[in-house]
């Protein structure tokens, strides 16, 4: 358990414990490129990416950052900002091109690179499995509303493992499955871009199968020293006022945004009031016995990633029912009015609400006593910019951050557990339906050129990072 001074005098340095992790963190689309290079297979943001009208400007993955050749460089930068780990996804396709199969070795071949690169210049791998690029074959098969998905996931998950396993001591199942069941099979906006409410329900049981399963088949391959963790986009939920029915609405983005996914992978159970909420979409019948026992591994951390708080109301009677049609809240839809929070807000039109955060982080220790917490996400993105002398000033990034890390501060001298904290991004990237319009990096990314260049933001967690916390 990490502590801190939980009451700095003011004007003191906010110092994190000895050992706290720093890093940056990306996801294979959204940064390597190379989309057709050796033997990669087509996932499903390959295909959502090239239908017309699915994604910004009709941006697409197929070069991103280039990182998939300007690797080196990359963990350079890395190496510069002095970071003690790096997250980074694995791309299923490149690995597995139709979703089963032997391992593609010219695929691993570039992990091995990249993990290599990582080791030598000191800097821990932390990699995830699953960053929403699901092979197309897979998702022809029917995709995660199917249980042979979770199935192939686990097998997926033992080759990275064998092939990784001797360098990579850090791994992550999915990332933020809330996403990839939500917003691809409900709301549809993003990959695959269906808009099948009953059907995201089957798929994010089959993500927390997949999650099970996965755990298991790294467990088989790994020493017992690696830790294996998933991470979730929990969301911060707050009801509009005290009234029971808004604190009803919370309670309903709780189960079907937080719960749906915490309740079966650290409770082994559903959550009874989501079977209640979505029944007349489905009867959950596609539970076998043993799925949510499976799902239930011992993790040795949970990965957070916050960005800022949703604020409900119940909808009143002729009102709209959400502002976002189609919905990706099952079971909510029609009862539930999403508000703006006010304040400042990025160039995503997110809230900045650090407060947000330490809610979060405050819940889970009290709710997940013994789990340890990672900052696996957190960020901002900015319409940043190289300016006439080269450099990218970007003052409002370095405040989001400031404040941000000023909450799990907070929150870890009340008692939270919180070991590391990871900037999204490393680079600019490819932000989904966004296109490249939407950048997050703390390092600009020309992407006529590929030219990089680190923000002021990216100087500023240098500092940060040496030294051990934010400077008064
Ligand atoms: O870019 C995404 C990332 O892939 C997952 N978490 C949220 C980020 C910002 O939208």
């Amino acid at each position: 358990m990490t502590t801190v001074d939980a009451s700095p005098s003011a004007g003191a340095a906010l110092l994190f414990p000895p050992g706290f992790r720093w890093g940056t963190a990306t996801a294979a689309y959204q940064i390597e490129g190379a989309a057709g290079l050796d033997g990669r297979g087509p996932s499903i943001w390959d295909t959502f990416s090239h239908t017309p009208g699915k994604v910004l400007g009709g941006d697409t993955g197929d070069t991103a950052a280039d990182h998939y050749h300007r690797m080196a460089e990359d963990v350079g930068l890395m190496s510069r900002l002095g970071v003690s780990d790096y997250r980074f996804s694995v791309a299923w396709p490149r690995v597995q091109p139709t979703g089963r199969g032997p391992a593609a070795q010219r695929g691993l071949d570039f992990y091995r690179r990249l993990v290599d690169a990582l080791l030598e210049a000191g800097i821990r791998p932390v990699a995830t499995l699953y960053h929403w690029d699901l092979p197309q074959e897979l998702e022809d098969r029917g995709g995660w509303p199917e249980r042979g998905t979770a199935e192939r996931f686990a097998e997926y998950a033992g080759l990275v493992a064998q092939a990784l396993g001797d360098r990579v001591a850090s791994w992550t199942t999915l990332n933020e499955p809330w996403c990839a069941a939500f917003l691809g099979y409900a709301a549809g906006v993003h990959a695959p871009g269906r808009i099948e409410p009953a059907a995201a329900l089957r798929a994010a049981h089959h993500l927390n199968l997949a999650h099970g399963l996965g755990v298991r088949a790294l467990r088989a391959q790994l020493p017992r020293s690696a830790e294996v963790s998933l991470t979730l986009n929990l969301h911060a939920v707050r009801p509009l006022t005290d009234a029971a029915p808004d604190r009803d609405a919370a309670r309903r983005i709780d189960a079907v945004g937080n719960r749906i996914f915490l309740d079966p992978v650290f409770h082994g159970r559903l959550p009874p009031d989501l079977v209640g909420d979505t029944a007349a979409l489905t009867d959950w019948s596609f539970v076998r016995d043993g799925d949510l026992a499976a799902a239930r591994e011992p993790l040795d951390w949970l990965g957070v990633n916050y960005y800022s708080p949703t604020v409900v109301a119940a909808a009143g009677p002729g009102e709209p029912a959400a502002e976002r049609a189609p919905s990706p809240w099952p079971g909510a839809e029609g009862r539930v009015r999403f508000l703006p929070a006010p304040g400042p807000r990025t160039e995503m039109d997110w809230p900045v609400d650090p407060d947000g955060l330490y809610e979060l982080l405050a819940r889970l220790r009290e709710e997940l006593p013994g789990v340890p917490l990672v900052i696996t996400e957190n960020g901002a993105a900015y319409a940043d910019r190289v300016g006439p002398d080269g450099e990218v000033a970007d003052p409002q990034r370095i405040a989001y951050l400031r404040r941000h890390l000023e909450s799990v501060h907070r929150a870890i001298a009340d008692g939270a557990d919180v070991r590391g904290y990871f900037v999204w991004s490393l680079l600019d990237n490819f932000e989904w339906a966004y296109g490249y319009g939407k950048r997050f990096g703390i390092v600009h990314v020309d992407f006529a050129t590929q030219r990089r260049t680190p923000k002021d933001s990216a100087r500023w967690y240098a500092d940060v990072i040496a030294q051990g916390g934010l400077a008064p």
